[in-house]
């Protein structure tokens, strides 16, 4: 069955918002999110295991999804619900035999042939970004722009959809009608750690169609 994505996709940045996981997932679910990804480019494995165990105990008690990012051995570990992969990371192929059917698996997707091979993978959801200008990703490919998104959307049909790239209050909803099912955020929601619940709020109010 095709994942149902919540409008709303939000990543934690313990860099960024100055909070572990474990609180950001907190201020998140409280401000209404209900996936959650975990990113993390600076802690160890190990130190990474232990917050996103913390981060998946809350998420348990309020029927939150949780995906990791990149690191396929920490779902795994800890059960969470699945992982989301880059173009360098374990190919998706093996992260499925690994994590198993029912694991949600997504792939970011940064232009046209990327997004037309991810349709033949085994995947739960196929990101696609830049979209616009970001200073949270250390390299980011080319940013694409929302009529690229919408060419993608046509090329991956019905595959579930989530843009990704400096979407903000500005552009969250237009980024919607352009075909993504979800938009994925980070800055926009946890930069600033005493509003991350109210920013969650706002930002599915202001994608209420
Ligand atoms: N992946 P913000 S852009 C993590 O293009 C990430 O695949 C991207 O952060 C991609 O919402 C990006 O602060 C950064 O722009 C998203």
């Amino acid at each position: 069955m095709s994942l149902k994505l919540p409008r709303i996709y939000p990543i934690t940045d313990p860099r960024l918002s100055c909070l572990s996981h474990a609180e950001q997932v907190t201020r998140l679910i409280a401000g209404g999110a209900t996936l959650i990804q975990l990113r993390d480019k600076h802690a160890t494995p190990r130190e990474f295991y232990h917050q996103a165990a913390e981060a998946l105990n809350i998420a348990r008690d309020h029927g939150v999804r949780l995906i990791v990012n990149d690191r396929v051995d920490i779902a795994l570990a800890l059960g969470c619900d699945g992982v989301h992969l880059g173009q360098t990371d374990l190919p998706v192929e093996a992260a499925r035999d690994l994590l198993g059917q029912t694991a949600i698996i997504g792939i970011s997707t940064h232009n046209l042939a990327q997004a037309q091979l991810a349709t033949r993978l085994p995947v739960d959801y196929i990101a696609f970004g830049p979209i616009f200008g970001t200073a949270t990703k250390a390299n980011p490919d080319p940013t694409v722009g929302l009529s690229t998104l919408n060419e993608v959307r046509s090329i991956v049909s019905s595959w579930p959809l989530v843009a990704i790239g400096g979407i903000d209050f500005a552009n969250a909803r237009e980024t919607l009608e352009a075909g993504a099912d979800a938009v994925a955020i980070i800055s926009a929601l946890v930069a600033e750690p005493t509003q991350i619940k109210e920013n969650m709020r706002r930002m599915l109010l202001a994608t209420n169609s």
